[in-house]
């Protein structure tokens, strides 16, 4: 066993001493043949130049490597620990990486898109009004009953028309018109999506309806009801009475041939499509002045044509 350690002990010195023992017999004998003054210069010149530009590349070599070596692990120790110190405390907000307490960062300052330029996700409440992501608004706070509510859906209004009408008045995109042109007239906000709380034999409110997240006001701000939720759940808030200038109406029938759920009523009656108010047609109406489910379908329906209604517009 020692004399393997032996065998294997000398051939680690060879190994060592062919790749690097650089103090060799050969070029001490060099240096000592070019320190001698009686040999030329040029051969002195030439020995010591090669033993020189041995040594040099050697060196020059081990040089290089060792100072590679060195300026590489300096510069990735470097990189490291400043790495290191980014990741620790809060990043750089825009340079497109997600770092410490950073949401996100799409490296942009478009605060349009999902990420804000101060590495927030975009949302309901930043203030930025976000329409791409269904916000219809976003006053920044959480305040329900400011106009714009905690999911970012605003009041639309709602009023009981001051005109009234017979059962035929050009189906209900002509009571989807007037409601437009009272709500235009009025000057109300969006006047141009108003339409009839009403349905025909075919269509409905659940149909045609924007189904807000936010409130549905009168004309003089009373409240209706806190979202479409509330508005279909079979009773509203308070009576929709007001007509679009804020006036307060009162009562009075209203053509609906609704049920309180947005649905055709169904045993429907609309006056032939809202097209006439000849005897016996019949359709069915509400009572402005109610808040249960007859404020959309009253008891006594369906009436005839003839009679006289009013409409409900929504703002949509
Ligand atoms: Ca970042
Ligand atoms: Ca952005
Ligand atoms: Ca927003
Ligand atoms: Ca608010």
């Amino acid at each position: 066993m020692p004399s393997l350690h032996a065998h294997r002990a000398v051939a680690l010195v060879a190994i060592v001493c062919m790749l690097g023992c650089p103090q060799g017999p050969e070029e001490t004998t060099v240096d000592s043949a070019t320190s001698d003054p009686d040999e030329s210069s040029s051969s002195s010149s030439t020995g010591a130049d090669a033993t020189t530009d041995d040594t040099t590349g050697a060196t020059a070599g081990t040089a290089g490597s060792e100072s590679e070596s060195e300026s590489g692990a300096t510069t990735s120790s470097s990189t490291s620990s400043t790495t290191a110190e980014t990741t620790a405390g809060q990043g750089v907000c825009g340079d497109g990486e997600v770092q410490g307490d950073e949401e996100c960062d799409d490296g942009n300052d478009n605060d349009l898109d999902a990420c804000l330029s101060s590495c927030v996700l975009a949302g309901c409440g930043d203030g930025i009004l976000h329409d791409n992501f269904g916000e219809e608004c976003d006053d920044g706070n959480d305040v329900e009953d400011d106009g714009c509510n905690s999911q970012c859906a605003r009041d639309r209004y709602v009023f009981l028309t001051s005109t009234a009408t017979g059962g035929s008045f050009g189906a209900v995109s002509g009571a989807n018109s007037h409601c437009k042109s009272l709500a235009q007239d009025a000057g109300l906000p969006n006047p141009l999506t108003y339409r009839a709380w009403m349905s025909d034999d075919i269509h409905s409110p659940d149909e045609w309806f924007l189904k807000s997240k936010g409130r549905y006001l009168l004309t003089n701000g009373t409240v209706v009801a806190d979202d479409w939720d509330d508005l279909t759940d079979g009773t509203i808030q308070n009576p929709i009475d007001v007509d679009e200038n804020g006036v307060d109406v009162g009562s009075g029938a209203v053509w609906t041939n609704t049920t309180p759920q947005g649905l055709k009523h169904p045993e429907s009656a609309d006056c032939l499509g809202w097209t006439t108010d000849e005897f016996p047609i019949k359709g069915r109406l509400g009572y402005a002045s109610r808040v249960d489910e007859e404020w959309t379908d009253a008891v006594d329906n369906p009436e005839l044509c003839a009679g006289i209604g009013h409409f409900y517009c929504f703002e949509n």
